[in-house]
C-alpha cells in the first residue's frame, strides 16, 4: 500500500502558496508495540497551522521544511497492537496530513461513529467546538441576558459560540464576511443579528445591532473588526481573545490595538486562552456538546474538500474565507 502525505516545502511569506507544500509517496509501514495503523477518513485544516509553518517558536515546535504537516484527523483502525483499541474502531488524533498514520494508542481517542458523522469530531465535537465552549464558559463567563458578540461567526468556532451563548440565555450578535454568511448566521445558526464587516457602513450596522452595547466579545479575527467592536463594549465587559486571523499572514508587524482607553474607562477585562488549557474538562464538555447536537440545539456546517492533493488549497482557501463552517478534507469513507 502506498501512503501519500503533504510536507512543508518552503516557509510561506504572506499568504501561503501551493508551492509551499509538496505531496510525497512512501510505502505504508507497520505499527509497533502499543501502536495502531489508522486509515484516515477526514483531515482537519485549521488557522493555527499558519503559525506552525512560520518557524516561530510557540507552545509547540514548528513544522520543519520537509516534515509532514501537523493536524488532527479522524479515521478507522486497520491494524492494532493495543489492548484498548480494536481493528474497526474509529479514532481521532494528531495524525498529520497523511492518508495512513501510525500512532500510539495512548494518543488516540475512540469516537462514536453512530452518534455523529466522523467529520464532526474535527469540528463541533472536536477542538473548535471545545474552543467555543471554553472561551464562553471558562474565560468570558457569560450570564443570561448579556449581549455576546463574536467575530468569524460563520466559521467553525464562531458558529458554535453564538449558539452556545443563546443556549445560556444571551443575545448573540455575529460578525462575518458577506451577506451569504450573515444570512446563515441568523438563519440556520439562529443568532439574533449578523453584521457583514465587508459592507459599507459596518460600524453603523454593528451599533444598530447592539443597541445595549456588548458585554462579551469573543474575538476570532482582530484587526479593524476588533477596533470597531471595542467601541461598543460596556462597563465591566469581557473580551475572550481566541484568534487574530486577520494578522496571520501579515509580513510586517501589525499596528497594535489602539483603542485600549475604552478598557480603562469601562474597566474591561481581556484574556487570551488556548483550548488545550482546559483539557481536563474535555470529556464532560464534549458530552454536553454531543447532547446539544443530538437534540438539534447546536447546528454545524462543514466545507469538504476531496483528496489529500487538495489539502493545501483547502487550507489556503480557509485562511481567505472560502469556507462556511468547519473546513475538512475527505480522504476516504462513504
Ligand atoms: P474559521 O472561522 O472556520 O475559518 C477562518 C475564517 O476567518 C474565514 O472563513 C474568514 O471568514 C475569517 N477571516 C479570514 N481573514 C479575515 C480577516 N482579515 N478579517 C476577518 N475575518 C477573516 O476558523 P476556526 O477554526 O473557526 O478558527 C477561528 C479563529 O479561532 C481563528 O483565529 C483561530 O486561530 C482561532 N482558534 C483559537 C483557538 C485557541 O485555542 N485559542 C482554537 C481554535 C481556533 P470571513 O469570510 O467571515 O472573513
Ligand atoms: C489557534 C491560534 C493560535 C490555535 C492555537 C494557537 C489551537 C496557538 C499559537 C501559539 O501558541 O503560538 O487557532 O488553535
Amino acid at each position: 500500500m502506498t501512503n501519500r502525505s503533504i510536507v512543508l516545502a518552503a516557509r510561506p511569506v504572506g499568504v501561503p502558496k501551493q508551492s509551499d507544500f509538496r505531496l510525497e509517496e512512501a510505502p505504508v509501514s507497520s505499527p509497533g508495540a502499543g501502536e495502531c495503523l489508522v486509515k484516515v477518513h477526514y483531515m482537519s485544516v485549521d488557522p493555527y497551522m499558519r503559525g506552525r509553518i512560520s518557524g516561530r517558536k510557540s507552545y509547540a515546535a514548528p513544522v520543519e521544511i520537509g516534515q509532514v504537516m501537523v493536524g488532527a484527523s479522524v479515521g478507522q483502525v486497520i491494524e492494532s497492537n493495543s489492548d484498548r483499541i480494536a481493528v474497526g474502531d474509529y479514532v481521532t488524533g494528531a495524525l498529520g496530513w497523511r492518508e495512513y498514520a501510525i500512532a500510539s494508542a495512548e494518543d488516540l481517542r475512540v469516537v462514536d461513529a453512530s452518534a455523529a458523522p466522523l467529520s464532526a469530531y474535527l469540528g463541533v465535537l472536536g477542538m473548535p467546538g471545545l474552543t467555543a465552549y471554553y472561551g464562553l464558559l471558562k474565560v468570558a463567563g457569560i450570564e443570561s441576558g448579556e449581549t455576546v458578540c463574536v467575530s468569524g461567526a460563520a466559521g467553525a468556532v464562531g458558529s458554535a459560540v453564538g449558539q452556545i451563548a443563546r443556549l445560556h440565555g444571551c443575545r448573540a450578535v455575529g460578525i462575518a464576511g458577506g451577506s451569504d454568511k450573515c444570512s446563515l448566521v441568523t438563519g440556520e445558526f439562529g443568532f439574533d443579528a449578523a453584521v457583514d464587516y465587508k459592507s459599507d457602513g459596518f460600524f453603523k450596522t454593528l451599533r444598530a445591532a447592539t443597541p445595549d452595547g456588548i458585554d462579551v466579545y469573543f474575538d476570532n479575527v482582530g484587526g479593524p473588526v476588533t477596533d470597531a467592536v471595542f467601541q461598543q463594549l460596556n462597563v465591566r465587559s469581557r473580551v475572550a481573545i481566541c484568534g487574530q486571523i486577520s494578522q496571520y499572514n501579515a509580513v510586517d508587524a501589525p499596528v497594535g490595538p489602539r483603542l485600549l482607553w475604552h478598557f480603562i474607562t469601562k474597566r474591561i477585562r481581556a484574556e487570551g486562552f488556548l483550548v488545550f488549557d482546559f483539557r481536563k474538562h474535555d470529556d464532560e464538555s464534549l458530552a454536553q456538546m454531543a447532547a446539544w447536537v443530538r437534540d438539534g440545539k447546536l447546528k454545524y456546517r462543514e466545507t469538504v474538500a476531496e483528496g489529500i492533493e487538495n489539502a493545501a488549497a483547502a487550507f489556503i482557501g480557509m485562511l481567505g474565507g472560502a469556507n462556511i463552517g468547519k473546513q475538512v478534507v475527505k480522504l476516504a469513507g462513504d
